[in-house]
């Protein structure tokens, strides 16, 4: 019932009950990871939906997206991890043309909390920014996410940008549209569905 309340209030936009009634979910005692899949990830999922179908319009959309971040930033110290990685560098961003940053900042939050250290460019970076710090900081990993079927492409500009410029950080990618299949076909170091999954999958690498 607090779960599928949670998930209204961030549909809704709500960006104040958002955050107190997760804080409120913590408090007794349920599982934060629970709370992120079923109520704030679920909520970014309907409101996806109802985006296709036009019952919501970008406005409300980012409304939605802002108060599961206001409720992220009361649920995000207790997602993170042991602490336990190898202080690897990774630079992170959202490909050039797609502005989407939940989903990016979240696994950046992730791999920091798993000891990592992360670089993150934010959303809409272009390959020269991944490659110029990817090589100034001579990261081990490079990581891409992309929410739109248009700016998936991007990715495969980066990886070539990389080669090119004789990096040898591993170029990995999520994001919602991402297959393994495709990470293959462009030639990345790795895919992961999921934030939980990007850790790991780092941890393989380096
Ligand atoms: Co946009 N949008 N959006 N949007 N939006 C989607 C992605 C869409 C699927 C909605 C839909 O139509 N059903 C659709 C894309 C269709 C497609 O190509 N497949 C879409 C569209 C079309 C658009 C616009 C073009 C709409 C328009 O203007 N007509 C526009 C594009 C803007 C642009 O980028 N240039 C647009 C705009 C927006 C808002 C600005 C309103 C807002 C973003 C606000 C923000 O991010 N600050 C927004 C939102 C919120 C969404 C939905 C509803 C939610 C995305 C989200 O935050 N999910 C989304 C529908 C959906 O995804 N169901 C949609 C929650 C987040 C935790 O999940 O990002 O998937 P996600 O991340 C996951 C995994 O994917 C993975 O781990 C994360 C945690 O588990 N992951 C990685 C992500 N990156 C990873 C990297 C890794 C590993 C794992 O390794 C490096």
């Amino acid at each position: 019932m607090a779960i599928d309340e949670i998930r209204q209030v961030v549909l809704a936009g709500d960006e104040e009950a958002a955050p107190r009634l997760v804080a409120a979910e913590l408090e007794a005692g349920t599982d934060p990871q629970r709370i992120l899949d079923e109520a704030l990830i679920s909520a970014m999922d309907e409101a996806g939906a109802r985006m296709s179908s036009g019952e919501m319009f970008i406005p409300e959309v980012l409304v939605a997206a802002d108060a599961m971040k206001a409720a992220m930033d009361v649920l995000s110290p207790h997602l993170v991890g042991d602490g336990g990685g190898a202080r690897a560098t990774v630079v992170m961003g959202t490909v050039e043309g797609d502005v989407h940053d939940i989903g990016k900042s979240l696994v950046s939050l992730m791999l920091d909390g798993a000891g990592y250290r992360v670089i993150d460019l934010g959303v809409d970076v272009s390959a020269a920014a991944f490659v110029e710090t990817a090589r100034e900081n001579d990261a081990q990993v490079v990581g891409m996410s992309s929410l739109m079927v248009t700016t998936m492409p991007k990715m495969k500009v980066v990886i070539e940008a990389l080669n090119e410029a004789g990096l040898s950080a591993k170029p990995i990618v999520g994001g919602a549209p991402l297959t393994q299949s495709y990470a293959d076909e462009i030639g990345a170091a790795g895919y992961a569905p999921d934030a939980g999954g990007a850790v790991r999958l780092v941890k393989e690498l380096v």
